[in-house]
């Protein structure tokens, strides 16, 4: 049994599920996905039937709220939301549902990103879409920044995370800078803080990004795939 944990697939559908399949993902195994399934890429509707599916047939795949899933809920009430949305890839997702307007898309899927959390707390790890506020006592308070939140590494209260590690995504890493942080995660000082950015940008095509990450949370393995859209 492993631990897996993947975010930002963005429409890679493709790139998505031959990630599963070099993973051998299994029953056996859980999945935690941190958000941003949609938008920008080719094949929003089809992350998101793959991931429903998967969790109707028994696997075990946990899902976070992103900031592009809270996004077009948004939007579906406000034409100001509505038009940012669109511009950060909201017209790839609704081309991907073959419709003009969100209200035209199955509310089954709304209803899912509706209902997904914006945090996951285990013994050894804390999973956040983005982040985590430090500048408050409890960064539990704030849910909006765990959606949003960028450049808080050095506001990281290690008292409260307690020897846990924060895994996150939502800001693209170059896949060495990736493997950094993981060095230094498994380096022994005490001091250090505890975090992992597991986004290596795969709907960008830029050098150094345009892969899909995933981490094996027992392990500590990182595998990286081209994408293949
Ligand atoms: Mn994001």
């Amino acid at each position: 049994m492993s631990r897996y944990a993947i975010t930002d697939i963005h429409g890679c559908a493709k790139t998505f599920k031959k990630m599963l399949v070099e993973l051998n993902f299994s029953k056996k195994d859980k999945l935690y996905l941190l958000g941003d399934y949609i938008d920008r890429g080719p094949d929003s509707k089809d992350v998101l039937d793959h991931i429903m599916e998967l969790q109707t047939s028994g696997y075990k795949v946990h899902c976070l709220k992103g900031n592009h899933e809270e996004k077009i809920l948004l939007s579906r009430h406000d034409i100001n939301q509505a038009r940012n949305w669109l511009m950060w890839g909201g017209k790839e997702t609704l081309e991907s549902f073959g419709v003009d307007k969100i209200n035209d898309i199955d509310n089954k899927y709304l209803e899912w990103m509706e209902a997904l959390p914006n945090i996951i707390e285990l013994p050894d790890y804390v999973l956040v879409h983005a982040g985590l506020n430090f500048l408050i006592p409890d960064p539990l308070v704030d849910q909006y920044a765990m959606r949003w939140i960028r450049n808080w590494y050095q506001d990281i209260n290690l008292t409260w995370l307690d020897g846990r590690t924060i895994l996150h995504g939502h800001t693209p890493m170059d896949q060495k800078d990736i493997e950094e942080q993981l060095e230094n995660l498994l380096d022994d000082d005490q001091e250090r803080a505890q975090y992992l950015d597991v986004d290596n940008g795969c709907v960008f095509d830029k050098k150094g990004k345009h892969q899909l990450c995933a981490f094996n949370m027992d392990t500590k393995e990182l595998y990286f795939l081209e994408n293949v859209e």
